[in-house]
């Protein structure tokens, strides 16, 4: 086991944990911060006395793995901060382990008894002596009372304060939260349905179709489309014990189910002082099953206008609740191109690189100087502008027909680089991908100065991409990126759909690179 450290190495500091809480230091030449304690009252705008400059952290938990860990890792490193993995037992040889500056073995590979057991990973942070968390994707990124602890112990969460991720759970309150602020958003119920009958009460209001959706929800669980009368007391019945049974919240609000939408979805990061930037959108509408497959920025169907229209409300909108940190608003696009706000994400998100590729903006140190207290000047240096197009290939490891998790050992892995390419991954030739996680084994992302170039990019660097050992979806993204359809940007939720069911009929590209050779390479 050539990585694996395990916790007897992990106090590099071997000062008494509690004297070293109460001086945490400042920034050399600055004055000592006081740090805030759990519940994060809000700062004041500073108008008084100087700006307080923050203490800026020394040591940061990662509280995931796999190529999230790895990218937050990488963060630390540039910001000379020091950093500490956990680990579960199936993942004693990965990255993350071996590129942390400590590791800990904190349980056995279910996830229940490692990554998402609260006091074990609590447990690492004291006995790490850390000063801040991060909760990476996923996991317990948008868990509120996992942040409440961290706070408890006096360890900084690196994300908004937990009385704003636990309304953005709940999706309607979310919903009404963005309708008073002025984001635009569907037509629909007010409040939770009580029952099928104010159900029937509204869906005659907003008129058919309409989606009924759990207000505990998310990834399309507790979703159901109702076209009639007739079908929506069974429809109400069933998206009811599917909520109750999968969130042990059984709440249900309505919308106007939008034909054939678009997702897109706005970046936003925001300091402890009340400033909101935007980062522009990302176009993830290629998703199958709830599960994105590909995204890219900025959208095609976005104007300049419309960009800047809905980044000042969201701007303005997040200010005054108070939202800190990174956060993505997620958006309904309708054939007239009108924008809907549906739920907010509390968390960096997978998709994050495509936006930091058309930006030049690191968003995970943005994300640990704006936890620090710094900001928004400090972080970003002058206005957000756009340059080129980017777009990112999810590469899973999965069956090609099945779509069902493919463990096991990568015999070849051949990334590929040059020119506006890059690869976020954790896994490597030799490496063994384990059965008990996402099936998320890398992110190819490539940028280009306009559209047309970054798909000629992304579809070169698929071909060049080589993984053997275990099914991944890049045959699948090479015949995407092949399509007349999504060459011509002509993508919505729907997408995937279509084109798998004429997928197959149609010749497949790049000779010698085809589905079919790396399916027989598995073996
Ligand atoms: C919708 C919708 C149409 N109309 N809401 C699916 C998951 C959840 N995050 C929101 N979802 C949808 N909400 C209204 N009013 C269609 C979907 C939807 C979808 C949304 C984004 C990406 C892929 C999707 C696939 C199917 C349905």
């Amino acid at each position: 086991m050539p990585f694996a450290r395990g916790a007897e190495d992990s106090r590099g500091d071997s000062r008494p944990r509690l004297s070293r809480r109460a001086t945490l230091d400042g920034v050399a030449g600055n004055q000592i911060a006081e740090r805030r304690s759990a519940g994060q009252p809000r700062a004041a705008v500073p108008t008084l006395s100087k700006p307080i400059r923050s203490a800026m952290f020394k040591k940061i938990l990662i509280a995931n793995r796999g190529e999230i860990a790895l990218r937050v890792i990488c963060a630390c490193k540039e910001l000379g901060i020091r950093t500490v993995a956990i680990y579960s037992e199936a993942d004693r040889n990965s990255l993350h382990v071996r590129f942390a500056d400590e590791a800990i073995c904190i349980g056995p590979p279910q996830l229940g008894q490692s990554y998402l057991n609260i006091p074990s990973v609590i447990s690492a942070a004291e006995i790490a002596n850390v000063d801040a968390i991060h909760p990476g994707y996923g996991l317990l990124a948008e868990n509120a009372n996992f942040a409440e602890v961290a706070e408890t112990c006096n360890i900084k969460f690196i994300g908004p304060p937990p009385e704003i991720t636990r309304l953005m759970g709940e999706k309607e309150k979310a919903r009404a939260a963005m309708k008073k602020a002025g984001v635009p958003i569907l037509p629909g119920s007010e409040g939770i349905l009580a029952s099928d009958g104010e159900a029937m009460e509204w869906a005659k209001q907003v008129g058919f179709p309409v989606i009924i959706k759990a207000s505990a929800g998310g990834g399309g669980r507790g979703m159901r489309i109702v076209r009639s009368e007739e079908e929506l007391p069974a429809l109400f019945k069933a998206a009811s014990s599917e909520a109750a049974a999968a969130f042990g919240n059984g709440d249900l609000y309505m919308e106007k189910f939008v034909e054939h939408p678009r997702h897109i979805e706005f970046q936003i990061l925001a300091d402890q002082y009340g400033n909101v930037v935007s980062l522009g959108e990302r176009e993830c509408s290629i998703q199958r099953r709830h599960q994105k497959l590909l995204e890219e920025s900025p959208s095609t169907q976005m104007s300049a206008e419309l960009r800047v229209q809905i980044g000042q409300v969201l701007c303005r909108t997040l200010s005054e609740i108070g939202y800190v940190n990174a956060g993505t608003i997620e958006f309904l696009m309708d054939e007239d191109r009108k924008l809907y706000f549906i739920e907010m994400n509390t968390r960096i998100q997978v998709e994050h690189p495509v936006t930091e590729m058309v930006t030049d903006v690191d968003l995970v140190k943005s994300q640990i100087l704006l936890a620090a207290g710094e900001r928004m000047e400090d972080v970003l240096h002058g206005p957000v502008l756009h340059r080129g197009h980017a777009i990112e290939c999810r590469i899973n490891a999965e069956h090609p027909e099945k779509f069902t998790p493919s463990a096991g050992r990568i015999t070849t892995f051949n990334p590929p680089g040059g020119t506006g390419v890059r690869i976020d991954t954790a896994a490597y030739a030799e490496g063994v991908i384990p059965p008990y996680y996402d099936s998320l084994i890398a992110k190819l992302i490539v940028r280009g100065k306009d559209r047309a170039e970054a798909v000629s990019r992304m579809a070169r660097a698929l071909e060049m991409f080589i993984i053997e050992g275990i099914y991944t979806t890049i045959p699948l993204h090479r015949r995407i990126l092949a399509d007349p359809d999504f060459r011509a940007g002509k993508v919505d939720t729907t997408y995937i759909e279509r084109f798998l069911a004429q997928d197959g009929k149609t010749e497949a590209p790049a000779e010698g690179h085809s589905g079919k050779r790396e399916v027989a390479a598995k073996t």
